[in-house]
Parts: structure tokens; C-alpha cells; sequence
């Protein structure tokens, strides 16, 4: 039998970033899922969501961390399950989160009353919901109860940049068995740059010793090996961030020509919410959120997922799936 190709990344994984302890039981937990849905005949979407966080002590007292809020990951997961998809969501704790993240502002105790009609005077009566303060609440419990009732969303958290890494190939792995059956929608907004174990200080850096400098090395570009080891025949999505707007579609293109995987979504980071382009090999395909399309609540996940399922679909029938 053929061994495994051991990447050079795969090394610096295990020595520069702290395996989490319960990595090999994730693992199997997103195997079994991704197996038992694609049995079903569900094809399995893995969404990384939220930013990383990068620890500057080993005992960490500070970190460095990002603006993402977790939105595009959360909304993408329920238009997947909407589109028949089960799906992994491998999202930073406390992040936005599928279903919820619409009342993530809302004080529950603004949104609750006790029925009766006279408030606190009538406490020992049931709790019901205000639906002017939770609009939507409705539509929201019943798309939740059902893609619960399917078993279809499997939640996994991170926190550090780390776990993050670690988490992301075990998800690889797990998915690898089910082939191009499974989509890689990476949203997340991982950091860059990180300290290396062996040179973090282990207690909190002294303010008193005078101004911090700070010297990082670069993150190992994981896409790499998901695409050519770890998940070879999988469908992969890559999210490029910019503020630059000038330079944005030649660093997709570029991250196509290196990675080689399906397509990238391009976004700004002002004008995330209402415009991406969505740049394959052969394609670019821009999506728009007009001010009508906010009126009527349309999201632009809903797109993204619209173009990347049916993509998704050509893309099983091309190899044979
Ligand atoms: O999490 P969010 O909804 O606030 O933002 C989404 C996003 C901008 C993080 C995502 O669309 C994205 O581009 N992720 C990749 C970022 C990067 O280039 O690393």
C-alpha cells in the first residue's frame, strides 16, 4: 500500500502549534456525520466561521485577534441546510451561530412577558414570547426544529489559531471518505501571522521592561495540503479578504493558480454584506445585494450558496460522483 505523502506542513503542524486534546474524537464525530449523511444521499458542507485567536504568552494573559463576527459562516450554514446539505461548522466560540445570531443583540428579558396581560404583577403565570422585539422569531424556531429533527448541523468550536489549524485538517481527513461529495467552505478569518510555542513567553510580558516588539512567523498556507493530501477530490472554497479593492480580483486569481482548488470568494471589507465575487478558473460571477433586496431581507449567503451548490452539483457529475 501506498504511504501516506507526509507535507512539510503536516511537520510544522505538530511541532509549532498545540494539538488540542480531543482533536481524535472530533475527528471520528465528523466521520460518522459525513458518512451517514452522504449514505443518506446528503452531500456535506465543512464552514469555518469567525476570526482566530493568537496567543502572545503560553499562560495567555493577551492575544491578537480580528473583526470577523462569525455572520457569514452562520447565515451560509442555514441556506446550505435550506439546499438540502448537511453541514459541519467549525466556527470560533461565541461567534455568531446559525439560527440564533439574528437576536444575538436582544436582551431575553426585553423579548419575554408573562401572559396575562399585567406584566410582573402576574409572575407564577407562562412566559411568552414579545414578537415585536423578537421579529422572526417564528420562521427562525421552525427552520431551527427542522434541521435539528434532520440531525443536520454538526457544531464544532475553536478558539485559538491552533486549534483552528488542527481542527481543520481532522475535518479534512474525516471528509476525505466521502470524496467530492463534500464541500470545503472556508470563511473564517484566520490570522497570518502567530509566536511559535518554543519562543512565547510562558508568563505575562512585563510592561515594565518598555515598549513590545514583536516578531512573528508566517502561518503555514494550510489550503495547500487540504487540497493536494488531505481531501484531494473534494469540492474547495477559499474567502479572500481585502480593504484594497484595487488589488482584490488578481489575489484571487492568484490564489487559484497556487492552490489549485474550485473557486474563491472576493469581498471588501465595507461592502462584504452587499457585493462578492465568486472567481473560478473559467468564471467570475459578481453578486449583488441591492437596497430592494435588503427591504425584502434577501442576504447575500443566499447567493453565495445559490452559486456554490449548483457549481458543487456540476462539479460531483464531472468526476463521476
Ligand atoms: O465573519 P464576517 O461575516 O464578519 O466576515 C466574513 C469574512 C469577511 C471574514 C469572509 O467573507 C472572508 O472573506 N473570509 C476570509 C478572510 C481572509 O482573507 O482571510
Amino acid at each position: 500500500m501506498a504511504k501516506p505523502r507526509i507535507s512539510s506542513i503536516d511537520g510544522k503542524l505538530a511541532e509549532e502549534f498545540a494539538v488540542p486534546s480531543h482533536v481524535e474524537e472530533v475527528k471520528e464525530k465528523m466521520a460518522a456525520f459525513a458518512r451517514n449523511h452522504a449514505a443518506a444521499g446528503r452531500r456535506v458542507v465543512l464552514i469555518t466561521s469567525g476570526g482566530t485567536k493568537v496567543p502572545l504568552e503560553s499562560r495567555t494573559v493577551r492575544f491578537l485577534d480580528n473583526f470577523s463576527s462569525g455572520r457569514r459562516g452562520a447565515s451560509s450554514a442555514e441556506y446550505f441546510v435550506d439546499s438540502g446539505y448537511a453541514v459541519i461548522f467549525l466556527h470560533r466560540h461565541r461567534s455568531l451561530y446559525p439560527y440564533t445570531r439574528m437576536f444575538s443583540n436582544v436582551n431575553m428579558l426585553e423579548a419575554l412577558k408573562f401572559s396575562g396581560g399585567d406584566g410582573a404583577s402576574n409572575s407564577s403565570g407562562d412566559v411568552v414570547v414579545d414578537q415585536q422585539v423578537l421579529p422572526n422569531i417564528a420562521k427562525a424556531l421552525k427552520r431551527y426544529q427542522e434541521m435539528k429533527e434532520g440531525k443536520l448541523l454538526l457544531p464544532i468550536e475553536f478558539s485559538t489559531l491552533s486549534e483552528y489549524l488542527h481542527l481543520l485538517k481532522a475535518a479534512a481527513q474525516a471528509l476525505s471518505t466521502i470524496g467530492s461529495k463534500a464541500m470545503f467552505y472556508l470563511a473564517a478569518a484566520v490570522s497570518d501571522f502567530y509566536i511559535p510555542a518554543s519562543e512565547m513567553p510562558e508568563h505575562k510580558i512585563q510592561s515594565s521592561n518598555g515598549p513590545l516588539q514583536l516578531s512573528m512567523n508566517m502561518v503555514p498556507k494550510i489550503l495547500s495540503p487540504l487540497v493536494k493530501d488531505w481531501a484531494p477530490q473534494a469540492f474547495v472554497i477559499s474567502f479572500k479578504l481585502e480593504t484594497d479593492a484595487t488589488i482584490l480580483l488578481e489575489k484571487a486569481r492568484r490564489a487559484l493558480d497556487t492552490y489549485r482548488h474550485q473557486a474563491v470568494v472576493a469581498n471588501v471589507l465595507d461592502s462584504r454584506r452587499g457585493y462578492v465575487v465568486v472567481v473560478t478558473p473559467e468564471t467570475q460571477a459578481e453578486l449583488i445585494i441591492t437596497d430592494e433586496d435588503v427591504k425584502n431581507e434577501v442576504e447575500i449567503e443566499e447567493r453565495i450558496v445559490s452559486n456554490l451548490t449548483a457549481a458543487h452539483k456540476k462539479f460531483i457529475t464531472q468526476q463521476g460522483g
